[in-house]
């Protein structure tokens, strides 16, 4: 195989996760915008990361949030996805709404809510038994706001010892992907703060469970790559939350506002052979002000265009600059790929693969935002933010 064609063959097998909760309706926490023709129910949001998968092709799994996309019979679910030519991804839980987890969830100060929290968990993992999917994915707000308001060893404890009994529930095939969030909900600690806590976890736990890197995740002038790098070195990287971030957990379009940091972040899978092992290539997403499809499918071509760079660092001049200390040559090479426009790369790769050459223009002459916006009247909200 030709080099070339080597990039175009993995480009081909990339697969990008879309979230449910990113079809419907969100907002800040001061406004939601409804907009018109937004899925209503579960089954309707596959309806619309069908039309995602249809014309970028590389979209071919959608992660459910439970109980946002809670259904009577999962099984039904996990069939109308398969019928759209999609599968159900990830099961994210939700330890975070309910008025018990004010003052958290496996971590809070009452065993009796630290047992309805994990026995969300457990009800995740039976979702994921009926759908399919083999990630589990748990983020929790646990944290306290203020100095001496809980112990900290305390809430550890806690949280090890819900995991655990979460990890001897998982079956064959399946993962736990611990997510970890700088702050927020919590503001003074929170109980999985950084990658450092959530590895010493899924170290302690096992090889089935491992670190997501939500990209919003971090603080300011956080090297994301670093953490990839090392995480991948250590078997331990389950999987991203893509998404942008100009001040803190922003969720905006992945690669809008950084996309050299995007580019960074998938030189080092593709150094740490991140695609030909498990990691899940999640986004995590809203689109408050923007129309959701045509957003999330310029976020899938974000993170394609940003593979496609990783993908032409021409390594052999890499390592050579590298080894002989020429700093310059060393920026050059890697910098040559990233100021490569990869955009006619893309448009052939789409279409050897039967698709449009440019799926947003595509999708916008289809006619389905017209269809969904005729028959969908009141749409469902995200989630949160009301
Ligand atoms: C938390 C988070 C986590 C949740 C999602 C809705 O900020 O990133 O992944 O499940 O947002
Ligand atoms: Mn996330
Ligand atoms: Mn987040």
């Amino acid at each position: 195989m030709t080099e070339l064609a080597a990039v175009k063959a993995a480009l081909k097998t990339q697969a990008v996760e879309t979230p449910s909760w990113a079809y419907g309706n969100s907002g800040t926490r001061f406004k939601v915008f409804a907009q018109a023709g937004v899925p209503r129910d579960p089954f309707e949001k596959l309806d619309d990361a069908a039309k995602v998968h249809e014309f970028t092709g590389v979209a071919p799994t959608v992660a459910l949030h439970i109980p946002w996309d809670r259904v009577d019979d999962y099984a039904a679910l996990a069939a109308h996805a398969e019928k759209r030519g999609v599968r159900i991804g990830a099961i994210n839980s939700n330890t975070f709404q309910d008025d018990a987890y004010k003052l958290g969830s496996v971590c809070h100060p009452d065993p009796a809510v630290r047992r309805k929290a994990v026995d969300h968990l457990l009800e995740c993992v039976d979702i994921m038994d009926a759908t399919g999917s083999h990630d589990l994915k748990l983020w929790f707000a646990d944290g306290t706001n203020y100095p001496g308001q809980d112990d900290v060893r305390s809430r550890q404890d806690r949280l090890a010892e819900g995991l655990a009994e979460v990890y001897e529930r998982l079956g064959e095939g399946q993962r736990m992907l611990l997510e970890y969030k700088l702050f927020e909900p919590a503001f003074y600690t929170t109980d999985v703060p950084d990658w450092g806590t959530a590895y010493a976890h899924c170290l302690k736990l096992g090889e089935k469970a491992q670190v997501v890197v939500d990209t919003g995740h971090h603080a300011p002038g956080t090297n994301i790559e670093f953490i990839v790098a090392t995480l991948l070195r250590e078997g331990k990287l389950g999987g991203f939350d893509f998404n942008s971030r100009f001040y803190a957990d922003d969720d905006l379009m992945v690669g809008a506002a950084d996309p050299f940091q995007l580019f960074r972040i998938m030189y080092e899978v593709v150094r740490g052979d991140g695609f030909t092992s498990d990691v899940a290539f999640m986004l995590d997403q809203c689109h408050n002000i923007e129309a959701k499809i045509p957003a999330i499918i310029r976020s899938v071509m974000n993170v394609q265009e940003a593979t496609a760079k990783a993908l032409l660092v021409d390594g052999p001049a890499l390592a050579a600059a590298q080894a002989a200390g020429d700093v310059l040559e060393a920026n050059a090479v890697l910098m040559d790929a990233y100021n490569t426009d990869v955009r006619p790369l893309l448009r052939e790769v789409r279409e050897e693969m039967g698709l449009e050459p440019e799926p947003l223009k595509a999708y916008r002459s289809c006619g389905w935002a017209e269809k969904v916006v005729a028959e969908r009247v009141g749409g469902q909200q995200a989630g949160w933010g009301a």
